[in-house]
């Protein structure tokens, strides 16, 4: 069987279903990375890899991933104690309703303010502008200051921020932008860390508890007993304030949504917190972002029958679980009523990953996520604009992918 590493790269979200559609029914099986890989969906299927007798990550995830997207020595690449101890760190930061709604009222002051100014312009780009007024939002609220220096005006970080998702599965210039950006936000971000435990106590618990997310970091000891170093701490503190940021591809998807189902806009801008929620639940599994989650066979494990060898890939197929039509009525109808009044089940709607956030790798920021989501959505679908002629194509063989023109809307107000 030919390698398929170069076919992923190539055909991006289009990669697994083609291959499933070849192969028929069943998990699809296949080579990547130089490794017998298997691909599996289902809520059992979840149960299955969120399992560490079945899946462990720590060299899972390829070195270009790692030095772009996620960051070396990231909770995405621990397992077991020493992964339960780092992902407390997040869950703390991440689930508490105080903080997160926090955040939600700065995206909100940050909307209406990007609003006015748009105003005043003929024409703006949604993607460039909802990645700043995010940026803003999260990094005023996790502590980092926009100072002079590289990479660290609003803008600047936006664009570090946005570039470090967009090259993670691309050779070429893409992901050569995307190494750069990451290498220059741990370079500010390790001497933020330095400077807030030097100016503070706060590694000794002397400067009372945590305030801000980057102080959480700074303060958080690892199963070793041990502090973060400042590279690994910055590397942690990306993985907080770039995926707020990544919330910008739902934000366009949203925009998208509304383009191409008008009928559904009056309801969102009026139907509140309930129907903004199922909407943005409805974005999350309907676009392509998070094709699939991998991990490594620590042992010869078996799934339904199928026997998968020691240091096989298994890939948990996201994408193809959320457009199952065994799960899924009409999966690529566009349809935030199957939502309404029905919060989807723990491992059905995986856009995020599956099981419990505290006990796996699942996502822990589904509730910033579907609070920003919630805040920025609806504002959308009361403002006033024109959706000039351009290239709304979402390229499924680009991945990360996103309407091809960026959502440019024009007259405002
Ligand atoms: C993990 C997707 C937003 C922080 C993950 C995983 C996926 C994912 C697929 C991996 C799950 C696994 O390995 O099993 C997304 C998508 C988002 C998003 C599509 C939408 C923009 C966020 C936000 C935050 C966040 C807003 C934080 C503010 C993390 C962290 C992990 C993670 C720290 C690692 C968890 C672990 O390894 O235990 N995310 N995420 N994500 N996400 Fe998100
Ligand atoms: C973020 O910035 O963390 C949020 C966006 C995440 C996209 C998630 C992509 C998952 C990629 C797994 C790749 C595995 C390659 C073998």
């Amino acid at each position: 069987m030919l390698d398929n590493t170069l076919p992923l790269l190539a055909r991006g979200y289009a990669w697994l279903p083609d291959l499933s559609r070849r192969t028929g029914p069943g998990a699809v099986r296949t080579r990547l990375m130089g490794k017998p890989a298997i691909a599996l969906r289902g809520p059992a299927a979840v149960g299955f890899f969120y399992d560490e007798d079945h899946v462990r990550r720590r060299t899972a995830l390829p070195e270009p991933v790692l030095s772009t997207l996620f960051g070396k020595g990231a909770v995405h690449t621990l397992d077991g104690a020493e992964h339960r101890k780092r992902k407390e760190l997040f869950l703390k930061v991440l689930k508490d309703t105080a903080g997160v709604t926090a955040l939600a009222d700065r995206v909100a002051d940050e909307w209406e303010r990007s609003c006015k100014e748009w105003s005043d312009r003929p024409r703006v780009t949604l993607f460039d502008e909802v990645s700043v007024l995010i940026t803003r939002a999260v990094c005023g609220w996790a502590g980092v200051p926009f100072t002079d220096g590289p990479g660290a005006d609003a803008r600047m970080t936006a664009r570090d921020l946005t570039a470090m998702v967009d090259g993670f599965a691309t050779a070429g210039p893409r992901h050569w932008r995307a190494r750069r950006a990451r290498q220059r936000q741990e370079e500010r971000l390790a001497r933020l860390v330095e400077d807030v435990r030097s100016a503070s106590g706060k590694t000794t618990g002397q400067g009372g508890p945590p305030v801000t997310a980057v102080e959480a970091v700074a303060v958080h000891r690892d199963a070793d007993g041990e502090l973060l170093d400042p590279r690994t701490a910055a590397v942690e503190i990306l993985n907080i304030i770039r995926p707020t940021v990544a919330v910008t591809w739902y934000t366009v998807f949203g925009a998208h949504a509304l383009h191409r189902n008008p009928a559904l806009r009056q309801r969102l801008a009026t139907g509140g917190e309930d129907y903004a929620r199922a909407f943005a639940h409805e974005v999350r599994r309907f676009y392509p972002f998070a094709p699939f989650v991998a991990g490594l066979a620590p042992r010869d494990v078996e799934w339904h029958g199928e026997h998968i060898p020691e240091g096989a890939l298994v890939l948990l197929d996201l994408y193809g679980q959320n457009h199952d039509p065994a799960l899924w009525e009409s999966p690529y109808t566009f349809d935030p009523e199957r939502f309404v009044g029905r919060e989807p089940g723990r491992d059905e709607l995986v856009p995020q990953g599956g099981g419990e956030a505290s006990q796996g790798h699942r996502c822990p920021g589904e509730d910033v996520t579907l609070a920003v989501l919630s805040t920025l959505l609806p504002r959308l679908a009361r403002l006033d604009y024109r959706v000039p002629d351009q290239d709304l194509r979402i390229p499924l063989n680009r991945m990360p992918t996103k309407p091809r023109s960026g959502f440019v809307i024009a007259e405002t107000h």
